[in-house]
């Protein structure tokens, strides 16, 4: 079966979001398979966001996501990176389609509440990096 890594982010925590949200992902057929919540140092999240360290928003996505407790949460189904990025929606809360989370509980492009991995590839890295237990 396979897997992948869903982010809380700050703006979700603060807003007490972290029940809305996992259910959300329960109703669609998600088993949680792992959780920890962590305000992520910045070391990781430039980690965490290495793709993007040489765009001009990276300071602001880093200081951002250091900004608050984060909860990563791995998540199985089938077909489980496509399916939590349907779920999730488009990075601009605007854009995205109803019902999705980003939709729904998104504040601004930045601030859009949750991350989800992008590929395989991506949910093995990033899910190293959030559940490694060092700085
Ligand atoms: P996504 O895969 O939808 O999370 O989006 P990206 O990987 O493109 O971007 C990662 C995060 O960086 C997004 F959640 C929002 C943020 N971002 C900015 O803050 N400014 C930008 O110009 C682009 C992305």
């Amino acid at each position: 079966m396979e897997r992948t890594l869903m982010l809380i982010k700050p703006d979700a925590v603060s807003r007490h979001l972290i029940g809305e949200i996992l259910s959300i992902v329960e109703r669609e057929g998600f088993r949680i398979v792992d959780l920890k919540m962590e305000k992520i140092s910045k070391n990781k999240a430039k980690l965490f966001y290495s793709v993007h360290k040489d765009k001009d928003f990276f300071i602001h996505l880093v200081n951002y996501m250091t900004s608050g407790k984060s909860v990563g949460v791995i998540l199985e189904r089938e077909d489980a990176v496509h399916h939590l990025r349907e779920v999730v929606g488009d990075t601009d809360p605007e854009k995205a389609k109803e019902k999705t989370i980003r939709h729904l509980y998104g504040e601004t492009y930045r601030r859009n509440s949750v991350h989800a991995s992008d590929s395989k590839e991506s949910y093995a890295y990033e899910s190293r990096v959030f559940f490694k237990e060092t700085k």
